[in-house]
C-alpha cells in the first residue's frame, strides 16, 4: 500500500541522477575547472549582483618570464576601473607572455571586489599589501600645524595637487618607502604601473631582461619640466647632499642633464627666472623600469634621507618624479639609464610613441589617445618645447640610432 509514494521517490532520484550526469558531461555547472568559468555553455545566469564561484582563480600563474621581477601599483580601491585598463593593456601587449606578479599596495585594505576583478585580469600571481602608516604619514620631525598652513597657501595659489594632503604622502612614499615594502623585498626589478594609462605598442621581449643583459638600471619613457613652485628648494636640498657626500656621486653621472638651459633643445623657449641650477627636468615616474636594490642601496638611501629632513615633501610639494630623477642622475652611471623609445605610453595629458615606421608597424602600435575634454591627442610629445628628451640626448646616455634588440622575437 505504500508502493505509490516510493516509485514516485526513486523516479526523482533518477531524474536527479540524469540531469546532474548531463550536465557534468555539457560543461554545465561542475566538474572540471573551466565548467565553473561562468560564460561556459549551460551555466547558470548570475543575478547582476551576484559574485561567481571563485574556481577561475585556479588557472596557471606560473611565471614564465625569467627575471627576479613584479608589477607594482599604488593605488585606491575607488580605482579599480583604471587599474583594470591598465592591467588589461599591459598583460595583453607584454605580460601575459611573461606571467610576472603583481603586488598591489595601500594604505588602507584592498576590498573583495579590488581583489577578485584585478586577480581575475592578471596573468601572474597576485599579492595586495597594507602600507603601514609609519611609511604613509608625515614623519616625526614635520611640523604638522606648518604643513596645514602651506596646503592651504598651496591650494589658494591652484599648484596641482598642492593643496591635497594625501598626495604629499603618496609623493614621499613613492620617494622613499616603496621599494622597502615586505613584499617588494623578495625582487630585485620593478614595473611601476598606475590606474588609466595606456600602453600602445606590443613589447615582443622582456624588458626586465633588456635592463639586466645591458647593464642598464633605470629605465624611463617621457622627460619633462615641472612646476616650479613644487620644488622651490630642493636644489638646495641637493647641493647639502652632494657637498656632505662627495663620494656617493658617480663620476660619470648626469648632472648636466638637470642643471643645463639651452633653449635650442626646447625649440627656442627658455624655462627662465628659475631661483636654482636645477632646470625641472625630470623623468615622468608613472612610468618606471627599475632596479630595487639601486633604491635600497646605501647612495639613494643617504640620499633621500637627506631630502626627508628638509621636509619639501610636506612644505612644498616635491614630486616622487624629481626626487627620483635627480637620485638617479646624481648616483648612477648615466649609461645606466635606459630610455624605452620603442613603447608607446599615454598618462594624461601626454601620449609618447615611437618614430619608425619599421617598429610602429611591427609592434602593432596604435598611437592615439583621447586626451583632456575628449580631445583625440595623435601625436607624441617627445618633441614639444615642454620635453626634455632633446637634453637627455645631448646630455644622457645619447641617442641610439640602432636597434638595441630584436623587435620582432619572444624570448
Ligand atoms: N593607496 C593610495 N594610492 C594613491 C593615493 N594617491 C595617489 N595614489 C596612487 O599613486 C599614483 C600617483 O597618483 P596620481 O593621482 O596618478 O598622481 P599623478 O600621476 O601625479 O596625477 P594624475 O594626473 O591625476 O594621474 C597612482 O598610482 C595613484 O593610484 C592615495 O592616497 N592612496
Ligand atoms: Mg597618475
Amino acid at each position: 500500500m505504500f508502493r505509490g509514494p516510493l516509485y514516485v521517490l526513486a523516479f526523482a532520484i533518477y531524474c536527479y541522477l540524469v540531469f546532474h550526469y548531463l550536465s557534468l558531461s555539457d560543461n554545465g555547472g561542475g566538474g572540471d575547472d573551466d565548467s565553473r568559468i561562468p560564460v561556459a555553455k549551460g551555466s547558470p545566469k548570475l543575478s547582476s549582483n551576484a559574485y561567481f564561484d571563485p574556481e577561475p582563480l585556479a588557472k596557471d600563474r606560473t611565471q614564465i618570464g625569467k627575471e627576479n621581477a613584479t608589477l607594482v601599483m599604488l593605488v585606491r580601491n575607488f580605482e579599480l576601473k583604471g587599474a583594470l585598463l591598465s592591467m588589461r593593456l599591459l598583460e595583453d601587449r607584454f605580460n601575459r607572455h611573461y606571467k610576472y606578479p603583481w603586488v598591489f599596495l595601500n594604505e588602507v585594505p584592498f576590498d573583495d571586489e579590488f581583489i577578485e576583478k584585478t586577480t581575475l585580469m592578471a596573468s601572474g600571481e597576485t599579492f595586495y599589501e597594507l602600507i603601514p602608516p609609519e611609511d604613509w604619514f608625515p614623519p616625526k620631525h614635520i611640523n604638522i600645524p606648518k604643513f596645514k598652513l602651506n596646503l592651504e597657501e598651496l591650494y589658494n595659489e591652484g599648484v596641482v595637487y598642492g593643496g591635497v594632503e594625501s598626495y604629499h604622502n603618496m609623493c614621499h612614499f613613492n620617494s622613499g618607502y616603496f621599494y622597502r615594502q615586505k613584499r617588494l623585498l623578495n625582487y630585485e626589478w620593478y614595473f611601476r604601473v598606475e590606474p588609466d594609462v595606456q600602453y600602445l605598442c606590443d613589447f615582443q621581449y622582456d624588458p626586465f631582461q633588456l635592463l639586466r643583459e645591458n647593464n642598464k638600471l633605470y629605465g624611463f619613457i617621457i622627460a619633462i619640466h615641472e612646476y616650479e613652485r613644487t620644488v622651490i628648494s630642493l636644489w638646495d636640498a641637493v647641493q647639502g647632499f652632494m657637498e656632505a657626500n662627495p663620494k656617493l656621486i658617480h663620476p660619470h653621472n648626469a648632472i648636466n642633464f638637470i642643471t643645463t638651459y639651452e633653449s635650442d633643445l626646447n625649440k627656442g623657449h627658455t624655462v627662465e627666472n628659475l631661483n636654482s641650477s636645477y632646470n625641472l627636468c625630470h623623468f615622468w615616474s608613472n612610468f618606471e623600469i627599475g632596479n630595487l636594490e639601486f633604491f635600497r642601496g646605501e647612495a639613494y638611501g643617504k640620499y633621500f634621507d637627506y631630502l626627508d629632513r628638509y621636509g619639501g615633501f610636506y612644505y612644498e610639494r616635491w614630486g616622487d618624479a624629481p626626487v627620483h630623477t635627480i637620485g638617479v642622475s646624481l648616483l648612477m652611471d648615466r649609461d645606466q639609464i635606459h630610455h624605452f623609445e620603442d613603447i608607446g605610453y599615454y598618462h594624461l595629458p601626454f601620449m609618447t610613441c615611437p618614430k619608425s615606421q619599421d617598429v610602429l608597424t611591427s609592434k602593432r602600435c596604435i598611437c592615439s589617445a583621447n586626451g583632456p575634454d575628449n580631445v583625440q591627442i595623435n601625436v607624441g610629445m617627445e618633441m614639444e618645447k615642454f620635453s626634455c628628451l632633446a637634453r637627455w640626448w645631448r646630455y644622457g646616455s645619447g641617442k641610439l640610432f640602432m636597434n638595441d634588440v630584436d623587435y620582432t622575437s619572444f624570448t
